[in-house]
């Protein structure tokens, strides 16, 4: 049985990931940090207490990026076939509040997981989270040939995370590889990015719990995928012949003002009734436009994404008015159970522990 190790499992990648390796008959072992408050909610239904006698593949472990201690006694205790690198703190505009603690979180934390793989002498493939906020100000469509040019104390700790990701696969001949995910989106995306901070509320306006929406900037661009397919790519990354560093994007940019007319426009709404703009959700320097050619990660690792732009916002919005006990349109999920089986399920499915 192969082994992982997923950093960030409590994110939105990584319950998608996790629900894919058990499906593979993976092992998976998850690093959480320790918090006041339960952090595992994505990641609850998949989740089997061994001391129940129930058979279990996947198992927590307490651990946390700013600690090399503890990533290199769970790295050198698990013996992980491959370790995926997720957690960071990943919001841009928080970055800008905190970018100490981002550089060393989302910067160094890679650092101290590679070292403590060459310091273990283990034979291990490792996959870094890189970003396109890495391209920053680089003019689309952006490949992996594109110049960084990073606009954030965020962008500019995953490119450190990126070049020394890359540093370490040469210098010491580790399997170290890095997708650049284009933002992508699930009804798991946290509360506080565009995409879901809008869907939330416009199923809580349509239930009148909610009367304005406030946001920042409208009119970047950005290319939305749906999360369960970039995490597949992960995957595929790491059993590819060998290591490489790869786009992954739709290959499609919407505004912000294009979702906000499809979210609205999907239950009846127009969003110029609803969205006012506050300054505070403005960033000191912004992305304008990012815009993937993924043609490299479709001729190597014969990825292709089914979900683009409008059957994404459809998919959230019905999660998100199912939350609140609306009737949904259905059309997102009428669409999931068409185009995808097995663990690519509605997002509450059980996945088979016994395989
Ligand atoms: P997310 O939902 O914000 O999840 C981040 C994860 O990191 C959570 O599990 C969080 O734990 C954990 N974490 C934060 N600080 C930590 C620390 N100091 N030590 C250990 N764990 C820590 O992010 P995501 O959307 O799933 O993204 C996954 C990764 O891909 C991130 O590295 C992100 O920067 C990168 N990325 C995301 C996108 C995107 O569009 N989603 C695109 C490109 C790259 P808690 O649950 O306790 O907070
Ligand atoms: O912002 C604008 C904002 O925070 C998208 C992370 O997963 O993807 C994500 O980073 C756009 C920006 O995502 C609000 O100014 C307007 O132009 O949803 P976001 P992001 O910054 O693109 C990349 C690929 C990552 O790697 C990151 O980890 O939307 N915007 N008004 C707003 N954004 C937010 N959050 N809130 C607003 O009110």
């Amino acid at each position: 049985m192969k082994k992982a190790l997923v950093t960030g499992i409590s994110g939105q990648d990584g319950s998608y990931l996790t629900e894919l390796l058990l499906s593979k008959g993976y092992q998976v072992h998850g690093m959480i940090r320790r918090s006041s408050t339960f952090n595992t909610g994505r990641i609850d239904h998949i989740y089997r207490d061994p001391h129940n006698g129930d058979k279990t593949r996947l198992l927590l472990h307490h651990g946390d990026l700013a600690s090399s201690v503890s990533l290199a006694n769970l790295i050198s205790e698990i013996e992980p076939d491959e370790i995926y690198n997720l957690a960071a703190q990943s919001h841009v505009r928080v970055s800008f509040d905190l970018p100490e603690y981002t550089g060393d979180v989302t910067g160094i934390g890679t650092l101290r997981i590679l070292e403590a793989i060459r310091r273990s002498g283990i034979d291990t493939r490792f996959y870094q989270a890189s970003t396109s906020e890495m391209f920053g100000g680089a003019a689309p469509p952006q490949t992996e040939a594109t110049p960084f040019a990073p606009q954030s104390p965020y962008a500019a700790a995953k490119t450190y995370a990126h070049w020394v990701t890359k540093n370490y696969r040469e210098a010491y001949g580790i399997f170290a590889c890095s997708g650049i995910l284009f933002n992508h989106e699930s009804p798991r995306r946290g509360e506080t990015f565009v995409t879901r901070k809008v869907t939330r509320a416009v199923a809580a306006i349509k239930a009148g719990k909610q009367k304005h929406l406030y946001l920042g900037n409208l009119d970047a661009k950005r290319d939305w995928g749906y999360a369960p397919e970039y995490v597949e790519v992960m995957w595929r990354l790491l059993q590819h012949g060998e290591p490489l560093d790869i786009v992954i994007g739709t290959g499609e940019s919407r505004t912000v003002r294009e979702f906000l007319e499809e979210a609205f426009g999907y239950v009846g709404l127009d969003y110029q009734d609803y969205v006012r703009i506050d300054e505070r959700y403005f960033r000191p320097t912004e992305v304008d436009y990012l815009l993937a050619d993924p043609r490299m990660a479709r001729e190597v690792l014969g990825w292709e994404p089914k979900i683009k732009f409008k059957d994404l916002v459809r998919i959230m919005m019905d999660a998100d008015l199912e939350l609140l006990g609306l009737e949904a349109p259905g059309d997102g999920k009428r669409l999931l159970s068409d185009r995808f089986d097995g663990w690519h399920r509605w997002d509450d499915q059980l996945v088979s522990m016994d395989k």
